[in-house]
């Protein structure tokens, strides 16, 4: 590369995802071909539009490009209707949001601090300014449970237009039947935001929205599902012509939602990363990617096993996904923000997180979020997540003692580089 700034922090960065350990379970990483799709010349087309029906010319193979990124995704959720357009998850929920409400109509979403999401309508976004969000959350945070009485009781109230299943901080599986019970008595639109889950999904883990009868779904393409960065919405119900305006009614759904992506929402696609995402949603119908899936789930289980077993304090007390949460704050009596500062120092990236209810600030929350899906990408496997959770609890005892840290970043680095990213390989 001739931009040696730019190559230095390229070779820098490639450094760093080598020699440590990536625990956001937002995080991948991703195949060599998705990255070549990412930087192929795909990246030099405007395609505004749809395939057979866009403004500009020269599609001959941008449509059979994007056409096979909505084949694929339509056969793995087994939907009806994909638009692979959306730049990132929050972009595709804010389309839904778009195309089914009118300013001052109510969401009903999970509440910010049990696990939900900024999209979900948090105070500080442009959404919240637009819709009313109103919340449900977990009855018990020792179990997980969601409090699904009071979320009906919630919904006859105040009448949701959306009721949204999904979370980016929740350790456990969420009852979609019951949600499907809830959206039938209130006749909202059911739609789930599967972004952190997407990957589970697609493997056989866990359950698909679809099955139970909602209506239209969300996701990123780039944490468990390991695509490019972006995003989907998929609906169960196909989509009309785009290029004419539908009524506003639960069949129009798909059609309303293509319209509010283009042109209502956003300009041209991203066609190199619509390449990237047919190449990602390619490698999730293999074999292989079952295996991976399954995986990720067992060894966050066995890395929350682990961790409960040293004293540290999971929120609902383990996981059935690919995160946990944990309350670092009444196990070691540090904040996240020093947890996450310690681990980083050894080479393991966190996130530090609110924990439910917290009291402490968000820059230094009571918690920290950690994920399995990328370190199984890289191979790893239970004996992994047991040493794992060692260099955790070391770090953390030991966070004021520099040469410990050392000796931890050092044991961190020899161990990692026998796990090659999947892009060296
Ligand atoms: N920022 C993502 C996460 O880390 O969960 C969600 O968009």
């Amino acid at each position: 590369m001739r931009d040696k700034k730019v190559h230095q922090l390229i070779v820098a960065e490639t450094k760093r995802q080598r020699e440590g350990m990536e625990l956001i379970p937002s995080e991948n990483y991703v195949s060599r071909d998705v990255l070549t799709a990412l930087g192929s010349v795909f990246t030099n087309k405007y395609s505004e539009g749809y395939p057979g029906k866009r403004y500009y010319g020269g599609q001959d193979f941008t449509d059979p490009l994007e056409q096979l990124a909505i084949d694929r995704a339509k056969q793995i959720f087994g939907c009806k209707h994909a638009n692979v357009q959306p730049h990132s998850g929050a972009p595709a929920n804010i389309a839904v949001y778009h195309a089914w409400l009118e300013p001052g109509d109510t969401v009903l979403g999970m509440d910010l601090s049990h696990g939900g999401h900024l999209t979900h309508g948090h105070p500080v976004t442009t959404m919240a300014k637009l819709y009313r969000f109103v919340r449900y959350g977990m009855k018990d945070i020792e179990t997980g449970e969601i409090d699904y009485d009071k979320m009906l009781e919630v919904a006859k109230k105040e009448k949701p237009k959306i009721i949204l299943a999904g979370f980016s901080a929740y350790p456990r599986e969420l009852d979609y039947s019951k949600f499907r019970e809830i959206a039938d008595a209130v006749d909202a639109v059911l739609m789930a935001d599967i972004a952190h889950i997407a990957g589970l999904i697609a493997g056989g883990i866990l359950k698909n929205p679809f099955e139970f009868g909602f209506d239209v779904v969300t996701t990123t393409t780039h944490k468990t599902l390991r695509g490019p960065r972006g995003g989907m919405i998929m609906s169960s119900a196909a989509a009309g012509n785009p290029l004419k305006k539908p009524q506003k009614t639960k069949d129009n759904l798909a059609t309303l939602i293509d319209r509010e992506v283009f042109p209502g929402f956003q300009g041209g696609p991203h066609m190199n990363n619509v390449a990237a995402k047919a190449v990602a949603l390619g490698e999730a119908m293999t074999p292989e990617f079952r295996v991976y899936a399954k995986q990720v789930v067992d060894n966050a289980k066995c890395l929350a096993d682990e961790l409960m077993k040293k004293g540290f304090k999971l929120i609902t007390n383990g996981t059935d996904n690919h995160l946990m949460l944990i309350d670092v704050n009444k196990s070691f009596g540090i904040n996240g923000k020093q947890a996450e500062e310690v681990l980083d120092k050894i080479g393991l990236t966190v996130n530090k997180n609110a924990i439910p209810d917290d009291t402490l600030p968000p820059f230094s929350p009571s918690g920290i979020r950690l994920g399995t899906p990328a370190v199984t990408t890289r191979g790893m496997k239970e004996k992994e997540m047991v040493q794992v959770a060692e260099w955790i609890h070391k770090a953390v005892l030991n966070r004021n003692d520099e040469s410990v840290i050392k000796t931890l970043s050092e044991e961190v680095k020899q161990f990692c580089v026998n796990y090659p990213l999947p892009s060296d390989q």
